[in-house]
């Protein structure tokens, strides 16, 4: 039996309704709640009904890139004008033509179902619901070197020679807006490249922020503006009470320039501020907790950490395949070695440390849900590595090994070699990251028994699929499993469409 794919779909059910503004549908949240009493494990079934909304209508985006000239920024913005003007060119191997490989959005289907037969019908992930397409998407940004993106993605060596050659027209007229640059929070090597920066106090930094969204917005005549930080690793800052541990002490903090505010703060509170969703693409702690206050009091999306492009994801599907297996990962050992500047910027300890902090989480959900395995507190040996080898330029190279207890004392290693141009990986999950954030700002729910529709919680955590270190609402658990992980994504979009859930039981073909 084979599967087929199919382009358009129609929903008929009486769970939904297509109105011209929005897809209205019934669902029956289905889930087991556990209690714990008289030494005995309670388990039951629990029914919630929502009614689920989702504006039909998609906006016109903008997404403004803090970090525009780099080698994610410019490899964004450039595979975006291929793709858009059908830019085709030679390599040794023949034609080339544009694509969206590697997003999940663009690139990936969800089955739908099956028919009498028992085929399997495939859709599209963008058709489930409405989605931006990213061609349509405008870009802008920021960066504290001020070379125009055509230099930028020469610099960054990227793309093929051909392509670079037919985008140099395309990119050579957009330079990114001067930048927020404080050398304490990323690397020494990288004062050099701080030629576009502002000036004034944090406070009028951050004013000036906040006007370049509302400019961008209004000189691009756009409904919406989503702004992700793809810029330097920072260092961590310090938490520190009275300083960022609360909206009202962080305010009064950057009214009298506190050292400890980083940029990527600065950037998270002037989109808040703006009323315009903020997602952290690198490492460091931008959402200090008076930060996450401020998203919440605001009711403005936010999402991070760190983008989930290759080692981390391959580490969260086969240490959870490992666990789920009941093999025992007793050490995981991940090399990097890189060239670009991302790779020398994390050459410098304290951006290393950021780096290895979301590098070394992404296990723990899977270890502490096997006690058979693992006693609690007990971790497999976790080490990360990362070396700047200039030589290699955007081609990351990531060696892993997995060394394994198994059956009878016996033990298994995996190793694994990865060598990929970096920005490729992360300019498709870039894209991804931006719509669906915006999609999931034009989903809403009202449960049974309400009278009001509640957005999701601004701390956006079904974007987890697309990051290291997720950032999640204050009470829920950090999923990291990757296809748990998509799974709540399919899963949500489905439930928007009145559909059950994906539940892989397959009944109908058991008998
Ligand atoms: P890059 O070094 O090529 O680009 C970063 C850009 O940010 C540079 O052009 C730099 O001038 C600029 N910059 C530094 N501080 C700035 C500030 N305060 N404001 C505005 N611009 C600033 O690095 P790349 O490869 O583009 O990566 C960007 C970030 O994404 C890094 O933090 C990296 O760790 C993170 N990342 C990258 C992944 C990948 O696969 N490429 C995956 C996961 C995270
Ligand atoms: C060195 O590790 C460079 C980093 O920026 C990584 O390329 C990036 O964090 C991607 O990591 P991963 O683990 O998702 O491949």
């Amino acid at each position: 039996m084979s599967a087929r794919m199919y382009e358009n779909f129609k929903v008929n059910s009486p769970n939904v309704k297509y109105t011209e503004e929005n897809i209205i549908s019934d669902y029956t949240y289905q889930t087991t709640r556990t209690q714990y009493v008289n030494n005995e494990l309670i388990v039951e079934p629990v029914e919630q009904k929502y009614t689920f909304k989702t504006e039909r209508k998609v906006p016109k985006l903008g997404c403004m890139i803090v970090g525009l000239g780099g080698n994610n920024g410019t490899t964004v913005v450039g595979g975006v004008i291929a793709n858009r003007e059908g830019l085709c060119w030679n390599t040794k191997q023949g034609l080339q033509t544009p694509n969206y490989f590697g997003s999940v959005v663009m690139s990936s289907t969800i089955r739908m179902g099956h028919d009498e037969q028992g085929r399997d019908a495939f859709v599209p992930l963008k058709t489930v619901i409405p989605m931006v397409h990213p061609n349509d998407i405008v870009f802008g940004g920021w960066d504290i070197n001020g070379a125009n993106l055509a230099d930028a993605m020469q610099r960054a060596q990227v793309f093929d020679y051909d392509l670079q050659v037919q985008l140099i027209p395309h990119m050579k007229d957009i330079t990114p807006l001067p930048s927020i640059y404080f050398p304490d929070f990323i690397a020494a090597n990288q004062k050099d490249r701080a030629d576009n920066v502002l000036t004034g106090t944090k406070k009028e930094q951050m004013e000036q922020i906040r006007k370049d969204i509302r400019d961008f917005k209004e000189s691009n005549k756009l409904d919406k503006v989503i702004v992700l930080w793809s810029a330097n690793t920072e260092r961590f800052s310090s938490v520190v009470p009275g300083v960022n541990d609360t909206i009202e002490n962080l305010f009064a903090a950057l009214e009298r320039g506190e050292e400890e505010i980083s940029p990527s703060t600065l950037f998270a509170i002037a989109s808040i501020l703006e009323n315009t969703p903020y997602i952290n693409g690198s490492p460091q702690n931008t959402f200090v907790p008076g930060v996450v206050e401020l998203a919440l009091q605001r009711n403005v999306t936010i999402g991070g950490d760190d983008f989930k492009t290759g080692q981390t994801k391959i580490k969260s599907v086969l240490t959870d395949f490992l666990v789920g297996a009941g093999i025992k990962p007793v050490s995981i050992v991940s090399y990097n070695h890189l060239g670009n500047n991302d790779g020398k910027n994390l050459s410098a300890p304290q951006q290393f440390r950021s780096k290895e902090i979301t590098k070394s989480n992404v296990v723990d959900d899977m270890i502490a849900s096997n006690n058979i395995l693992y006693k609690p507190g007990e971790h497999p040996d976790h080490v990360i590595v990362i070396k700047y080898v200039p030589y290699v330029g955007d081609s990351k190279r990531a060696m892993d090994e997995y060394t394994s207890q198994i059956f009878m004392g016996g033990h298994n290693t995996i190793v694994l070699h990865n060598t990929c141009e970096d920005s490729l990986l992360a300019a498709p999950i870039i894209l991804d990251l931006v719509i669906l954030a915006e999609v999931c700002n034009r989903i809403s729910m009202r449960q049974e028994g309400t009278d009001s529709f509640a957005s999701f919680h601004p701390v956006l955590s079904l974007l987890s699929y697309l990051l290291k270190a997720p950032l999640v609402p204050e009470k829920a658990n950090v999923v990291n499993a990757l296809f748990k992980q998509k799974a709540a994504i399919e899963n949500v979009f489905r439930a928007c469409i009145g559909l059950a859930p994906e539940n892989n039981m397959l009944l109908e073909q058991r008998l």
